[in-house]
């Protein structure tokens, strides 16, 4: 290429750059596109910023449009003496006062509205739904408070946010460790999540749908793999949903799953949950250890020592994994219509199991997110670890995995 040629396509890349950035802009089905508004709240902040990007607007092309026009009307001709001052209008009292008393009192307005849009947004909400939210690096937690005694205690799950439609879910927001901040753009504003602090927000889906977000403080290596999805769902669905969450869980009978229960009970335990793992009758149908018919007597002591990372009792009710980062059901029309129960049945899971990706993150979860730095758990390292397990033991631990419905 010739010198000029390539000194014009410098000046334009700039301009295809903006084209090309704001063409993107305008993808059909985002799925986080805060101009699609769903839910009285995201509606009323949408009727906010409606009218203040139409000021905003107006004072764009009016400045703009005059800088440009005064730019071009007044710019140096040949003839020009240009070392002569042109006329000055310092201490011009009107304009001085015109000028100042113009901008303050459109942002006077736009405050009035945004302070009251604020205030009524952090109202308490009527007849809800409460749920807190603990961001953690780099997953979120839900915790349900189903009978409104105070206690988060009724459900705990990740990734997934069940809701019922037209109710108001009152959110609380909070931290584990570092600042994050919960985001469904198309249901609300962002919140942060600050450790020692909740912070309320309600949400309220009138539809049903799944409604994507993500963390937006950055939290560390893997913020950007720190999704949210909120499932609405029929409250029809939502009440046998909250049933199927309270319901306990069996230990396995099939020979595989046992053999998984044994590794996770090893090996998993001390990070992870599984309510019901410690019963004494803990096989479906038994009432005692002593009438066992399994090949294996299942101890009354699982160590389960942490709880803060994702509980994994009902694991398999979930659609997302990992900070929802990968599908647990893959994401085909077909297992997509199975909806919340689509781990429910056999054909269920072998349709619709997202195998790879499950036994990929056993086999290394460190390579599937950036988790922490090193080869080794240092005492900052976030995140499962990789525990070397062999392909025979990934398989039964999948076998074990999904019998927890
Ligand atoms: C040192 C703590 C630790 C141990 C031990 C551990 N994990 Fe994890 N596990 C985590 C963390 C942290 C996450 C969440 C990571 C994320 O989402 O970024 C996780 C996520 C998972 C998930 C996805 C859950 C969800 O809903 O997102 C599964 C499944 C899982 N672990 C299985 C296992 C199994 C099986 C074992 C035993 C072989 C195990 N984990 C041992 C820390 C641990
Ligand atoms: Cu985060």
């Amino acid at each position: 290429m010739t010198g000029p040629v390539r000194t014009r396509l410098t000046r334009l890349a700039p301009l295809v750059g903006g084209i090309v950035l704001l063409a993107a802009g305008c993808a059909s089905n985002a799925p986080q596109d805060t101009l699609k508004p769903v839910g009285p709240q995201a509606k009323q902040i949408h009727n906010l910023v409606l009218p203040v990007f139409g000021v905003a607007g107006i004072v764009f092309v009016v400045i703009l449009g005059g800088a440009l026009w005064i730019s071009i009307k007044f710019r140096a001709k040949d003839d020009d003496d240009f070392n002569a001052f042109p006329e000055q209008v310092h201490g011009h009292f009107k304009m001085e006062i015109g000028w100042t008393i113009l901008p303050a009192a459109i942002l006077l307005v736009v405050a009035a509205f945004t302070v009251l849009t604020i205030f009524d947004l952090a109202k308490e909400p009527k007849d809800p739904i409460r749920v807190e939210v603990i961001g953690q690096q780099w997953w979120w937690e839900y915790r349900y408070d189903l009978n409104d005694d105070g206690k988060f205690d009724e459900i705990i799950t990740a990734n997934d946010l069940v809701i019922p439609t037209g109710r108001n879910i009152a959110l609380r927001i909070k931290s584990r460790d570092v600042i994050h901040s919960w985001w469904a753009p198309r249901l609300n504003g962002k919140r942060d999540a600050v450790p020692g602090r909740t912070h309320p927000l309600t949400i309220n889906a009138p539809k049903a749908g799944e409604y994507i977000g993500q963390c937006t403080e950055f939290c560390g290596l893997s913020h950007a793999e720190m999704r949210i999805k909120v499932v609405a769902v029929s409250p029809d669905d939502f009440e046998s949903w909250t049933e199927a969450q309270q319901a306990r869980v069996w230990n396995p009978t099939d020979e595989q799953a046992i053999e998984g229960w044994k590794i996770f009970a090893s090996t998993c335990t001390s990070c992870h949950q599984v309510r019901g793992m410690n019963d004494p009758a803990a096989v479906e149908g038994e009432t005692s250890p002593s009438e066992s018919t399994t090949p294996f007597e299942f101890p009354s002591q699982v160590n389960q020592v942490a709880g803060a990372l994702p509980d994994l009792t009902h694991f398999m009710s979930r659609s997302t994994f990992a900070g929802a980062k990968f599908d647990l059901r893959k994401d085909t029309k077909e297992c997509n219509a199975l909806g919340l129960n689509w781990a429910s049945t056999e054909e269920g899971i072998a349709k619709c199991l997202n195998r790879s990706d499950l036994e990929a993150w056993l086999r290394n979860a460190p390579e599937m997110k950036a988790m922490y730095p090193g080869e080794t758990m240092s005492p900052q390292s976030r995140g499962m670890p990789n525990f070397d397990l062999t392909e025979e033991q990934i398989d039964q631990l999948v076998a074990y995995l999904i019998t927890l419905k």
